[in-house]
């Protein structure tokens, strides 16, 4: 027996949790915590379990974090069952610890479990429009869905997440300090950053105008955040709720497309292959106004294409950001990770900047549809 399943099987029985272990699996996917898939026999039979570590150098409240996260899917299971839908596939279910909370400290590491949910698998890359359809409007939904949600009760699980401004002045002091000592070989991505810096606050000011509403919205809608069923392709659940947050429905619109509508992954170094798809933009557009185009305003109507620059733009200086502290947030594969996915970033907001009227003229033709 390995360290890893050990320290699983310690975490996994003060989740009581019985039965006899039988093997893991480790997930890839996501930059922030480390999840693993935990087989456990009970009884002569399979019990799936998603072991999850929190990352506490993001997270660094896990009790408020965990707070947010049972309070939204409690309110989800009731809205999921309402409607008819299967809740135990349609929302995540966490498991409470012997000490009474949702997660738990074992040998200096955050841990919590759920329900793995069986049958289903996530995409980097998407095949066919249709798919992406399927992730606009599961997202559109879950906005739908959490539209009643006491916003005030939700913490602030990480301060500004998407606040460009401070993302910008975040960056601005990193260059300041060059922990790393690579400020000097990035000149030309930190120009980029500075000769858009009128953009970060185009969204917040519209805010302050009264024009652009606080949500409850996911803040993290990356594709792969996404659960598709095996049989049916259709896309079931919303995973990864950490940054469940109020915050601005074009933050969910925006970075799904970032990811989602790039014509290649968000870490490939050949530039010539970013560039946003236009037939991707359209599928999600449609898929996300067809769930929820009546409760948007006009102005979140009209930044929609906006926003996908907008969000695009804050993941570069995030990255790049990284790239200058020396890779401490984002997990990395190897030394430049966080400088070629900054440069990818870069390259797609050019490219959607090049594209923004034929972007906004999706929006406008798929929105006349929907309301
Ligand atoms: P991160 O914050 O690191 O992105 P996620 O919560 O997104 O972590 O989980 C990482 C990956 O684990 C997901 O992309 C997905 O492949 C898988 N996963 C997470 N939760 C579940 C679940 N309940 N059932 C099945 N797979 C899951
Ligand atoms: C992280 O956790 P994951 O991999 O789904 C990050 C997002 C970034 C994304 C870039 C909590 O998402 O904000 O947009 O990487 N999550 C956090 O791929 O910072
Ligand atoms: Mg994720």
């Amino acid at each position: 027996m390995n360290n890893i399943e050990k320290e699983l099987i310690e975490v996994c029985r003060h989740f009581n949790i019985g039965g006899e272990f039988h093997s893991y699996k480790i997930f890839t996917d996501g930059h922030i915590n480390t999840t693993y898939l935990a087989e456990f026999v009970e009884r002569g039979k399979f019990r799936k379990f998603l072991v999850q570590g929190i990352n506490v150098h993001v997270f660094k409240n896990p009790k408020e974090l965990m707070e947010n996260i049972v309070g939204v899917t409690d309110y989800l299971r009731g809205k999921i069952s309402a409607s008819g839908g299967n809740p135990k596939r349609e929302t995540l279910t966490f498991l409470q610890a012997d000490n009474g909370k949702y997660y738990f400290y074992h040998l200096g590491k955050c841990w919590r479990i759920y329900h793995f949910i069986d049958h289903s698998y996530t995409i980097n890359k998407i095949e066919q429009p249709i798919i992406f359809e399927r992730a606009g409007k599961s997202f559109g939904l879950f906005q739908k869905h959490l539209d009643g949600y006491p916003m005030d009760t939700l913490h602030e699980t990480i301060k500004d997440f998407h606040n460009t401004p401070k993302r910008i002045e975040a960056l601005e002091k990193s260059v300041e300090l060059d922990t790393a000592g690579r400020a000097s070989f990035v000149r030309e991505e930190i120009d980029f950053v500075l000769s858009r810096k009128n953009d970060a606050e185009i969204i917040i000011n519209l805010h302050k105008e009264g024009l652009i509403p606080l949500r409850v919205t996911h803040n993290d809608t990356k594709l792969n955040n996404i659960l598709f069923d095996e049989k049916t392709g259709d896309s079931i659940c919303v995973i990864d709720l950490d940054t469940i947050m109020p915050g601005f429905s074009l933050y969910d619109f925006g970075d799904s497309i970032r990811f989602g509508a790039n014509t290649t992954r968000e870490d490939d170094d050949n530039l010539e292959n970013v560039n946003v798809s236009l037939e991707l933009f359209e599928a999600f557009t449609r898929g996300f106004l067809s769930a929820c185009a009546k409760d948007l305003t006009e102005a979140e109507v009209r930044h929609l294409a906006f926003s996908a620059k907008l969000m695009t733009f804050e993941c570069g200086v995030r990255f790049l950001t990284d790239y200058l502290d020396g890779d401490v947030y984002f997990k990395t594969a190897y030394q430049e990770h966080n400088l070629v996915r900054a440069r990818n970033q870069f390259k797609l907001v050019s490219e959607i900047e090049n594209n923004l009227t034929a972007m906004n003229e999706i929006v406008d033709r798929i929105y006349k549809e929907y309301i």
